[in-house]
């Protein structure tokens, strides 16, 4: 069994209600247990800046399930929330993002597949959901998700109630 973090993310549609949806989805995934849920988060649009702000949270599970079979799944669920992928497009609006961001302490570098996450360590949005659920995790290269969260600016973004 390894515990990874799963980063979610939506911007198009009841975008709470999907990701509040998706967590609960996460852990009904084949071998795999949901362990912990972070709070939502509000989040202005980072690197394609004219698009609605996002819905981010974070989610640990423990699986056995090989990571980029962990990915499949993944990107199944996406689709089962309704995401279409435009080919070409990068960072654009989403009904749902689901990124594999931390598989136990692993490095792997794959074609399809980059854990950690390439970007995670400069992400705001994605750290500090993540800092809920996991925040002595060790992002390989650079330290715990805390002590990466600590050097980062984090101020526009805000958790929302309910
Ligand atoms: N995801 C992106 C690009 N930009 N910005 C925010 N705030 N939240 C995201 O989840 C996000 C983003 C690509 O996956
Ligand atoms: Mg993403
Ligand atoms: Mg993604």
């Amino acid at each position: 069994m390894v515990m990874a973090c799963i980063g979610l993310g939506a911007n198009l549609g009841d975008a709470p209600g999907t990701v509040r949806a998706a967590i609960q989805a996460l852990g009904r995934l084949p071998q795999t247990r949901l362990l912990a849920a972070s709070r939502l988060y509000r989040t202005p649009a980072w690197g394609k800046q004219d698009q609605p702000d996002f819905i981010n949270a974070a989610a640990a599970v423990e699986t056995s399930l090989p990571a980029p079979e962990l990915l499949a799944e993944l990107l199944s669920t996406e689709q089962a929330f309704g995401r279409v992928r435009n080919p070409g497009e990068q960072w654009g609006p989403r009904t749902l993002d689901l990124d594999l961001l931390l598989y136990g302490e692993q490095v792997i570098d794959l074609p399809q597949l980059k854990v950690p996450h390439p970007y995670l360590h400069e992400r705001a949005f994605a750290l500090l959901p993540l800092a809920d659920v996991a925040p002595l995790a060790l992002i390989p290269g650079h330290g715990t998700v805390r002590d990466t969260l600590a050097v980062i600016k984090t101020c526009d973004i805000a958790p929302i109630g309910g």
